[in-house]
């Protein structure tokens, strides 16, 4: 049966806060700060088990080697560069697998298989050279007769995957619509999802025209730090989350989407209940909409939202009211949260059969305590910038993702 399976990516041993990333307020706000790589870790376990418990099937992503040293020897640099390309080659980014690949489900497909393409992520050099590995984790996951995986879209234009990408349908096993949002600018911030790349993925997926939207991001939400969609929308069944200055024209985008959708309901937050500087602090957005067993629909949000007042009290509203939301629950991934990715950067959704996935990318609870055990014996506990390019360090990051390997019986493969 087909169900929306969750893919978190295993925080790595290298976690740690480059300030690398131009347009997310958060990484700018915490760079050089000590990191926690095992704290990290070990809290996106605890979310997985969260969401294993609320009847939702998980999987995994691996973390990749690092430092990526072939990645800057073609640099023709070194970890004895200068800043910031040490941290270039040290980021624990593919933690955060929405930016992994953009997903079609197979009831949207012209051959009826469930189509990935992996993400370039090109515009920021850390996350620039993540396509590699991340292609050869989906191809061993998703290596069934149900599966197509695809390369990048060529550079220049910029593809950061499902963190851009949103599908709304009336149950995850039927035909839906998928929508692509890409940006133009913002401000002194990049773009750095391309239209270009949005309609190279949808013409690769063979999604229906008919049933595929472009739609432009608002220019004032990436200048204010929403460098993904996914931090002011997300959603899940028939239910679009969003804050009302996500887009740059909501009104044609709602009208297209209630022509395609009749059913479809629009929660639309105003900014005058949260603005969107509360919205992009608060993380409210990045949220995981999920459908339980039960059919309501909850969200699954960081704990910072329950911090700022405005978010709170908003939330309180949505749950007691008349909408689809029916629940909220809040994890703490703050380690992650503090480089900007909360629970929804941390997972990328396949809708599949479980059991058409290679087994040791699926988790339950014993698998998630054996996994617990690896990382509490082999993560550093913290990482100091001022020390990324310690050999000892290295050796400490090669030696414990070789452990999780071993765990996951993944160690014989090309990874
Ligand atoms: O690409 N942060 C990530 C956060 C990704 C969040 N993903 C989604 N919104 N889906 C990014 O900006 C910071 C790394 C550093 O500064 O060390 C970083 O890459």
């Amino acid at each position: 049966m087909l169900q929306e399976i969750n893919f978190d990516g295993i925080v790595g041993p290298s976690h740690n806060y480059g300030g690398l990333s131009l347009g997310n307020l958060a990484s700018a706000k915490n760079a050089n700060h000590t990191s926690y790589p095992r704290a990290a870790a070990l809290q996106g376990l605890e979310k997985m088990r969260h969401n294993l418990r609320l009847g939702l099937p998980q999987g995994i992503l691996l973390p990749h080697p690092r430092p990526d040293l072939a990645w800057l020897e073609s640099l023709g640099a070194s970890m004895e560069s200068a800043a910031p390309i040490p941290a270039w080659a040290m980021s624990a980014s593919p933690m955060w697998t929405a930016n992994a690949a953009t997903v079609s489900p197979a009831p949207d497909t012209r051959d009826g298989k469930c189509h990935l393409s992996v993400a370039n992520l090109v515009t920021m050099p850390h996350r620039s050279h993540e396509w590699p590995n991340t292609l050869k984790q989906l191809r061993l996951a998703f290596a069934g007769p149900g599966f197509a995986v695809h390369g990048p879209v060529p550079a220049p234009f910029g593809d950061e995957g499902a963190a851009n990408h949103m599908r709304l349908a009336p149950s995850h096993g039927e035909a839906g619509v998928e929508i692509f949002v890409y940006g133009r600018s913002g401000g002194a911030f990049p773009a750095r999802q391309h239209r270009m790349a949005c309609e190279a993925v949808a013409a690769h997926h063979g999604l229906d025209p008919e049933r595929t939207l472009f739609v432009e991001q608002a220019e004032e939400a990436i200048a204010a730090g929403a460098f993904h969609n996914d931090v002011v929308a997300v959603a899940d069944g028939l239910t679009l989350f969003a804050h009302e200055q996500a887009f740059a024209d909501r009104a044609s985008f709602y009208a297209q989407l209630e022509r395609l959708l009749p059913e479809v309901r629009i929660v639309e937050v105003p900014a005058a209940r949260v603005s969107l500087a509360d919205a992009i602090a608060s993380y409210l957005f990045n949220a995981q909409l999920v459908t339980l067993p039960s059919g309501e629909q909850a969200l699954i949000a960081p704990s910072e939202a329950h911090a700022v007042p405005a978010v709170r009290d908003y939330l309180e509203e949505l749950v007691a009211g008349n909408g689809p939301i029916r629940a909220t629950h809040f994890v703490d991934v703050r380690q992650s949260m503090a480089n900007g990715g909360g629970p929804a950067c941390l997972r990328l959704r396949v809708v599949a059969d479980p059991a058409e996935v290679d087994p040791r990318f699926m988790v339950d609870e014993n698998k998630l305590d054996r996994l617990a055990q690896v990382i509490g014996a082999t993560w550093p506990e913290t990482i100091d910038s001022a020390h990324l390019a310690d050999p000892a360090l290295h050796e400490q990051i090669a030696a414990a993702r070789a452990a999780l390997l071993e765990a996951l019986a993944l160690q014989g493969e090309d990874l």
